[in-house]
């Protein structure tokens, strides 16, 4: 196979770093490849902080093969000095032809010295922009503009019948183990988990990062609720075993607008907005069924994680929902991605994009 198609190229870069999404954040992931003559020559990925950048990794294994070549990666390469030296310089020194990007940074020492300026001054060809909106949602809390409204992420697993539960309740654990180590990544990557109540007096989860994902600490919680004991009751759960936040808050029409901080005594804080508790708020929410459809009703979602696992469970216990009277009027989703983990298969897609 050759590789002359930057769109090609890029599809697969994006397609080796999602495996490790939110894994090193708040650092992004990104993924370069080194391109010689249509020949895929040698690549790497990032995965957390203080570790090689994707370009540096794929320079390396390159070696002599990186002059005169070009260089793939999905984030515009860096500038600045952080906790290593800037790419740019790298590139500069191993004889890189031609440097093509998918998104560009937006951290400030990047945006102060864009890349375009650096390499195009040392003679290398640049081109940024390609499948930029699938490269942002390789790390959305580090893209996500400056707003207010939480960005998004609604997780579901489910069976290939679309059932999300056994008529019982029992939905533990539908997917595979490397599925649910995907979505301790994710969890690494958020402010908070969202659940619904109905979840924790069914299933009582920890709500915390295992698998062996590295993480500083236990993520917040954002229960659903409109029952006025649903914080006393909360305090006997195991959301209150490990040393978090927990809130509270009542889904309007609007989404998650509000939250409530739940004492370890079950009594309430007061109710903030969401953007004075995190700037920009990065949300992900775990289930279940009744949350999942209120926040695709209120349009809110920015992106769906769907989890498919081989089981069929039959029963009543599916996503629910209204039925639009026309198919032009359903949700749809667009930059679709599927990975799979094992047995289990997942869609990811994008809304407003
Ligand atoms: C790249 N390639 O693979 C990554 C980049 O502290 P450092 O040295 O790891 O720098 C972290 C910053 O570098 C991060 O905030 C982002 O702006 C950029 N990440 N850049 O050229 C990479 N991971
Ligand atoms: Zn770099």
């Amino acid at each position: 196979m050759t590789w002359r198609d930057p769109i090609a190229v890029m599809r697969a870069l994006i397609q080796k770093a999602h495996p490790y999404r939110g894994l090193g954040a708040p650092n992004p992931v990104v993924a370069a490849a080194v391109i010689r003559d249509g020949q895929w020559v040698a690549d790497g990925v990032h995965v957390r902080a203080g570790c090689a950048h994707a370009e540096v990794l794929a320079l390396d294994q390159a070696g002599d093969l990186a002059q005169g070549a070009t260089l793939y990666v999905t984030l515009e390469p860096c500038t600045h000095w952080g906790k290593t030296p800037p790419c740019c310089d790298a590139i500069i020194s191993a004889g890189i032809a031609h440097v093509v990007w998918a998104v560009d940074d937006p951290s400030p020492h990047v945006r102060r010295l864009p890349a375009q300026s650096v390499l195009e001054a040392a003679g290398i060809g640049v081109t940024g922009g390609v499948l930029a909106d699938h490269a942002r949602f390789l790390n959305p809390a580090f893209h996500r503009p400056t707003s207010d409204a939480p960005f998004i992420t609604l997780k579901l697993a489910q069976s290939l019948d679309g059932k999300l539960a056994l008529d019982n309740g029992d939905s533990a654990y539908l997917t595979s183990v490397s599925a649910r180590r995907y979505v301790h990544q994710i969890r690494n990557a958020v402010d908070a988990i969202v659940v619904g109540a109905q979840t924790v007096w069914m299933d009582d989860p920890e709500l915390t990062i295992r698998h062996g994902v590295e993480h500083a600490q236990a993520p917040a919680v954002i229960v659903a609720s409109r029952d006025p004991n649903t914080p006393k009751r909360l305090c006997d759960t195991r959301l209150f075993a490990v040393d978090r936040p927990v809130y509270t808050t009542t889904l309007s029409t609007a989404g998650i607008t509000h939250v409530q901080r739940v004492n370890a005594n079950g009594t309430l804080g007061p109710s903030e907005p969401i953007s004075a508790v995190w700037g920009s708020p990065y949300l992900l929410v775990e289930g279940g069924g009744i949350v999942a459809n209120q926040l695709l009703q209120a349009g809110v979602v920015d992106e769906l994680m769907v989890m498919i696992a081989p089981c069929i469970l039959g029963g009543s216990r599916g996503w629910g929902g209204n039925s639009p009277d026309a198919l032009d009027r359903c949700l749809r989703y667009s930059h679709t991605h599927v990975h799979q983990f094992d047995d289990t298969v997942m869609i990811q897609g994008l809304t407003g994009v």
